[in-house]
């Protein structure tokens, strides 16, 4: 067996069967381990796709996403991925070739030679890694797996240099246990139970490390008469029908006065990142309690008055049912009247345009059932979504703000669709957006996937129009010509139409997620009947 071989066979014993990536003659090895374990792997247009993909995978099924691309530039291009899954906290394993060993720090123009590799790739990652003998391996993959699992998950890079991965392994290589998660201080609880039902105006905050405390959430929430707000990444988890959920609207004006408003906020698995609300910082005016797995998050400007380190569901569980055991001060129903009131105002102070958005919205609700996952490119529209897109479910809304990257929802659809191959996926993006990735649609119809691609067109890129417009730059740059979207995708071998009123839109979705083929349906944002 090869390294490679060896490489391979391992993840396979992990639970990996899936990999994203583009070949090239440095790692020709991993190909022959892909081989030898029959494991699918989706062949990418450009390694940027191969991460994005790789990330909407992790998204869709909590597996890490897994990718195998070659060094130097297929790991340069691949950055943007890896880069948007660290700010988002998605497991990912990056498997790139590398020139050989002797040649590292040399400068003598080996092929896709990449100074120090592994360092240009060290911001983005929980660790990366250049591999200089193959019994490395097991241990450096058992440590990728205990950050997947056990701690806030952010991608892994390995660098295996094209003179390791043809090395013979003789002995079969064996997977570890992933260590346990870490457990909610008993006495924080207490405290933190102890100030939630003394509080008089209560407010729960809760983001992507949240998934997974749906019941005690809605248990506290209801107790205290808490309103919950969400970040992106926080969607669903309580349902945004739940007469107590705020859902995300953390952009709006009201929603983000009731944090001055509350006086124990309690923040749950989230960075509170500027991506979600645009403000450099939050205003939170009462004392906040917050619960994370990752210790540095509870030194950031959030300061917490009860900091804890824990496994999001061990603590909001152990904190349920401490306040079981209290009477609290707040009531539900007063609750439930504060979030009628922040969501009128909210309503009241849309734009003319936030309404358009949030017509197509409307539309594309009453096409998807509740599982459908929703992949979100950086677009005025999609921004919108936020608010006006409504989740019963969490991890069905993905729109990665912090990061922001034009062009990342396509691919991450299409990983989400091979990872949760029953469920229906869409990606929404924008002109300028789609632009970026839209190779990859290509991909997307050899592995005929029944994916619908909405382009929003403004025949700009608005959010940077309206920036100049505002300061009264002139608009230079961000006008720029498309092409016949339709007839890109049909080329690219989709399917294709431009939506022409909402019934036909709802229609068009909803035939693309039984089509043979994905489906661009373009809805421009002049169209008449979206002011009908
Ligand atoms: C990789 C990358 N480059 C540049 C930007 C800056 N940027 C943010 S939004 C935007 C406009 C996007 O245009 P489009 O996709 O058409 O969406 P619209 O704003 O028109 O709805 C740009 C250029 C970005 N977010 N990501
Ligand atoms: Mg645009």
């Amino acid at each position: 067996m090869t390294c490679g071989e060896a490489v391979m066979k391992l993840l396979s014993a992990y639970g990996v069967d899936t990999v994203f990536g583009m070949a090239g003659t440095m790692t020709l090895e991993l190909y022959r381990g892909i081989a030898r374990t029959g494991m699918r792997h989706v062949q990418c247009r450009h390694e940027q796709g191969a991460s994005l993909m790789a990330d909407g995978y992790a998204r869709a099924t909590g597996k890490p996403g897994v990718c195998t691309i070659i060094g130097g530039p297929g790991v340069t291009n691949a950055a943007t991925g890896i880069a948007q899954a660290y700010c988002d906290s998605q497991p990912m394993l990056v498997l790139s070739g590398a020139s050989a060993t002797l040649t590292h720090g040399k400068g003598w123009g080996a092929i896709h030679e990449l100074n120090d590799q592994a360092a240009v790739t060290a911001g983005i990652t929980a660790f990366s890694a250049m591999v200089r003998d193959p019994a490395e391996l097991p241990e450096l993959i058992a440590r990728a797996h205990a950050v997947f699992r056990a701690s806030r998950p952010r991608p892994v890079h390995l660098s295996l240099p094209r003179d390791v991965l043809p090395l013979p392994v003789e002995a079969d290589w064996e997977t570890r246990r992933a260590p346990t998660l870490p457990m909610p201080d008993p006495a924080a609880i207490e405290e933190a139970a102890d100030r939630l039902a003394q509080a008089r105006r209560p407010l729960i905050f809760v983001g992507g490390g949240a998934v997974g405390t749906g019941e005690p959430l809605a248990a506290i929430a209801e107790r205290l008469g808490a309103p919950v707000l969400c970040t992106n990444a926080g969607k669903g988890i309580l349902p945004s029908s739940h007469a107590l959920s705020l859902g995300c609207s953390i952009l709006q004006e009201a929603s983000q006065r009731s944090l001055t408003q509350a006086d124990v906020v309690l923040l749950v698995g989230s960075e509170v990142a500027a991506g979600d609300h645009f403000l450099p910082r939050l205003e939170v005016s009462g004392d906040i309690i917050r619960i994370d797995i990752d210790p540095t998050e509870l030194t950031s400007m959030y300061r917490p008055a009860v900091p804890i380190q824990a496994d999001a569901r061990a603590a909001m569980l152990a904190l349920s049912s401490a306040l079981a055991r209290r009477k609290p001060t707040a009531q539900r129903s007063r609750g439930e009247d504060w979030v009628r009131d922040i969501l009128a105002h909210n309503t009241a102070k849309m734009t003319e345009v936030e309404k358009l958005h949030a017509r197509v919205w409307k539309t594309l609700r009453s096409a998807l059932a509740a599982d459908a996952i929703v992949m979100g490119d950086a677009t005025q529209i999609v921004y919108t979504g936020s608010f006006a897109m409504p989740m019963e479910v969490e991890r069905c809304w993905y729109y990665s703000g912090n990061y922001c990257a034009l062009g990342c929802a396509l691919p991450m659809a299409i990983g989400a669709k091979i990872g949760a191959p029953h469920r229906p996926v869409i990606a929404v993006a924008g002109d300028g957006g789609i632009m970026f990735t839209v190779a990859e649609l290509a991909t997307a119809a050899e592995e005929r996937l029944a994916l619908p691609v909405i382009v929003w067109n403004n025949d700009a890129l608005k959010a940077i129009v309206d920036g100049m417009d505002e300061r009264q730059i002139p608009r230079i740059g961000v006008e720029p010509r498309s092409p016949d979207f339709v007839r890109l995708a049909q080329s690219l071998g989709c399917h294709a139409s431009r939506a022409t009123s909402a019934d036909h839109l709802a229609q068009a979705v909803l035939q693309a997620l039984a089509a043979d083929r994905p489906t661009l349906i373009e809805v421009r944002q002049d169209s008449t009947w979206l002011r009908a």
